[in-house]
């Protein structure tokens, strides 16, 4: 038997601690945790370790399946199913264009260079623009602010952990998600330094979460963290705690800011968010006289009615008190593999150059609001959406309103998917194609990696063959386009890499793979070797030579705001015109409704990630069940007790789940975790009950954050009550 050890890394999540995989005989036996990885040193968590589980999984899907009429799967061979694929598109696309052909791709393919690329080339070169992705429920409102901040979507400035003073952290729990928008694979450790060094860590969310627990909590009600901020904003510029001579150095519209701030003291604001005055003061005073501060978010920040601004005014807390750019403050990353940057530079990073055909949503980086497939898909017209193919998503559990995705979906001319199961998604296609595990498959970080306070680089080979029939993502893009006589490359959007391209082809690289340009990038990048000229640059040789990946600085550049920002000036933007509107918006809220009293926000779950890691029998181990945490004085006002079944209704739907009775959430917050509900060819995960949180949610346009067309899932108005009578608490017990 042959037994190797193979050494990679995790790519569920932004962390990427470094794996060490045993193989026997082709298939995986284990990881753990890799112990010489400079960043996780021998650390990761259940779900990295548990993926064995899912490489392993029998109900995985190894050969591509064709729907029958009976809505069962056939097995097929690929050259079967790629030759069906190319012959219903093309004559899609002759009947009614390639505007009526679109794409979703979903978190997993943020984890991989590739499949992004060569899908987005390929729907370009079909002449598509229905571009969808996980991105709409997560972190477009992040890129819009930084697109109006840095005129760079592709900058998220991240938190200088290592040399902080402060972190005020506001809607993101590291202790559970493991960083979101910051790599920091040993969070905890990173966390505690600072407190260990005297510095402080505050958590401003809702809910008293695992990272709360551990450090300073400032409780705040659901979606009002706009109000928060401009009230600490206010405090600092009341006070003169602002560094003007940074902000004069760094910013234009600094004034435009303090002015706007005047209306929003935090006497007046705590009636918004709970929080009160002289607490909130004292923060704004402490975060202003560290040292060194940062403030940081994630989701938390996103995905409320103002997310673009929230993380707007996140970014104003750092800049305004001189700690952008700067040891211990808010980083601007700098790409090893400056993949992004060649979208910068060339104009792709785009906000607002179209708007949606439903809604009129402004586009993110070419990508529309998710929450609009169903009504593209229903309704009739120019730019009908009728061939969708679904990457590494699910978007009828983490989309607003699955049920209607679900019924639309069934009126699609064509519906393809590349998944490693058949979800609540794909269960209505009519092909759904295997694809590769990140264990399957060469890769290298860019993107969020870059959002690390080590510069680092690590490039993984494929630890394993591909089980059954998988294939690369990007190459069956690739073969489709073949099939379908189109050139990935000949015109459209690789005009963009057209510099490097036709430098490839004078010399004689041959067939162009994503493999082949995320490696000339990385030598011509700020990091690489420029082909020979800079002798400690890393290129693909190096890489290969140290697999546990290699420390290319021990702290992330500072004083890179020159390079960083893309406005015409070079500098930040503080107060661009659509902040200022969403600002004087703030005051139209909606009134509450009081049949819902009650507010839900989302959470996540060490053991789950998003809806696809439910089938690890590892994962579910114990008592595992969707629940949601709802505080005692609610539960008791509703008849509810510990265990029962709820019914929670918005004004968009109703779920059933089971009750979970927990001061950890204020009283009127209700935290449901999203991802639950299943019924697709998981057979562990449909057994384990729970249900689809985002059936509560909204796809109206209408009621989409606007800046960024964000689905709205923190903050949604519901109320509670009990579904089974023969679980309330019997009076006297
Ligand atoms: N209410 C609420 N909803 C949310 C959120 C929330 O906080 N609250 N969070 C949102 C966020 S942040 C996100 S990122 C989205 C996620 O939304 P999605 O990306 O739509 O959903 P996932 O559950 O991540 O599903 C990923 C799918 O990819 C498959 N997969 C895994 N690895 C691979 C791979 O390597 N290749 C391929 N082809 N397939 C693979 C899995 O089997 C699964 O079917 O959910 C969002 N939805
Ligand atoms: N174990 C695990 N890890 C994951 C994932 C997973 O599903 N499971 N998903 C991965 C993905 S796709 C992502 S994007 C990241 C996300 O990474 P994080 O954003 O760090 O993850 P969350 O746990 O969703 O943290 C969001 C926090 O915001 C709080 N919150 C909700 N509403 C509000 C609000 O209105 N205001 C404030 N201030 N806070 C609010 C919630 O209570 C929650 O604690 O995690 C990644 N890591
Ligand atoms: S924290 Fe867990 S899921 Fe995330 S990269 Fe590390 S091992 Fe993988
Ligand atoms: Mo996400």
């Amino acid at each position: 038997m042959a037994v190797e050890q193979r050494v990679t890394y995790c790519r569920i999540c932004e962390a990427l601690c470094g794996l060490i995989a045993t193989v026997e005989d082709g298939r995986l036996h284990s990881l753990r945790p890799d112990p010489d990885n400079p960043l996780s040193r021998g650390r990761a968590c259940p779900k990295g370790i548990a993926f064995t589980d899912i490489q392993n999984d029998p109900d995985r899907v190894l050969s591509p399946l064709r729907r029958r009429p009976d809505g069962t799967f056939d097995e097929v061979s690929w050259d079967e199913a790629l030759g069906d694929i190319a012959g219903r598109l093309t004559r899609i696309v002759a009947t009614h264009g390639g505007g009526a052909v679109g794409q979703y791709f979903g978190n997993p393919i943020a984890f991989g260079y590739a499949t992004g690329i060569w899908s987005g080339l390929f729907l370009t070169r079909l002449g598509g623009h229905h571009q969808y992705s996980s991105g709409s429920q997560d972190i477009n409102s992040r890129f819009v602010a930084s697109k109006l901040l840095y005129g760079a979507a592709s900058q998220v400035p991240f938190p200088d952990l290592p040399r902080t003073d402060f972190l005020f952290m506001l809607g993101a729990n590291p202790l559970v998600s493991h960083g979101s928008g910051v790599r920091t694979p040993r969070v905890k450790d990173d966390l505690s330094a600072i407190t260990r060094r005297g510095g402080r860590v505050v958590v401003v969310d809702p809910r008293r979460t695992e990272t709360a627990r551990a450090y300073e909590h400032v409780p705040v009600r659901p979606d009002s963290d706009a109000w928060l901020l401009l009230s600490m904003l206010h405090v600092i510029f009341e006070e003169d705690l602002a560094d003007t001579a940074a902000l004069d150095r760094q910013t234009t519209g600094w004034r435009a800011l303090r002015d706007l701030t005047r209306a929003f003291p935090p006497e007046q604001t705590q009636v918004r968010t709970g929080v009160a005055p002289d607490i909130l003061r004292t923060l704004a005073r402490d975060f202003a006289s560290a040292p060194a501060a940062v403030a940081y978010g994630r989701t938390g920040a996103c995905l409320g009615r103002h997310g673009t601004l929230v993380c707007h005014l996140l970014d104003a807390l750092s800049i305004v008190t001189g700690n952008l750019d700067r040891a211990g403050g808010m980083l601007f990353a700098r790409a090893v593999v400056p993949l992004e940057d060649v979208g910068e530079k060339t104009g792709k990073m785009t906000y607002d150059t179209a708007r949606s055909r439903v809604g009129g949503l402004p586009e993110v980086i070419s990508t529309y609001p998710a929450a609009l497939i169903a009504e593209e898909i229903l309704t009739p017209g120019e730019g009908q959406l009728r061939a969708l193919f679904v990457t590494a998503g699910n978007p009828v559990l983490t989309v607003p309103n699955g049920p209607m995705l679900e019924k639309a979906l069934g009126e699609l001319d064509l519906l393809v998917s590349l998944d490693l199961y058949v979800n609540e998604t794909n269960s209505h296609a009519d092909f759904i194609l295997p694809a590769t595990t990140f264990l399957e498959r060469y890769d290298v970080p860019y993107s969020f990696a870059n959002c690390s306070p080590t510069v680092f680089v690590q490039a993984t080979e494929a630890v394993l063959a591909p089980y059954g029939q998988a294939r690369n993502e990007w190459e069956v893009f690739d073969e489709l386009a073949r099939r379908m006589g189109l050139s990935l490359f000949a015109t459209g959007p690789l005009e963009r890499f057209n510099g490097v391209l036709s430098w490839l082809d004078r010399r004689g690289f041959g067939r162009m793979t994503p493999r082949r340009l995320v490696e000339v990038l990385m030598r011509i990048g700020p990091y690489g070797d420029r082909f020979g000229l800079r002798r400690n640059g890393i290129n693909p040789r190096k890489l290969r030579a140290n697999p546990h990946g290699i420390v290319l600085s021990e702290h992330a550049p500072t004083g890179i705001r020159d390079e960083a920002v893309k406005l015409p000036d070079g500098k930040v933007s503080l107060a661009p015109a659509e902040i200022l509107a969403e600002v004087e918006r703030l005051g139209e809220r909606h009134p509450d409704n009081p049949d819902l009293p009650l507010m839900a926000i989302g959470m996540r779950e060490v053991r789950s990630q998003n809806s696809w890691m439910h089938n690890s029998p590892t994962l579910m181990k114990g008592d595992r069940r969707h629940r949601a945490r709802i505080h005692p004085s609610d539960a008791a006002a509703a008849g509810l007790a510990e265990g029962a079944t709820v019914r929670v209704t918005s004004e968009y739907g109703a779920i059933e789940t089971e009750v979970r009775i927990t001061d950890e959430v204020a009283p009127g917050t209700v935290a449901i975790p999203h991802g639950w509900g299943h019924k697709g060819g998981w057979q562990l995960a449909n057994r384990s009950g729970g249900a689809n949180v985002n059936e509560l949610m909204s796809n109206d346009a209408a009621d989409l954050e606007r800046l960024a067309g964000m689905s709205v899932l923190n903050g949604v108005a519901v109320r509670i009550e009990p579904v089974d009578v023969a679980a309330l608490p019997h009076p006297g017990t």
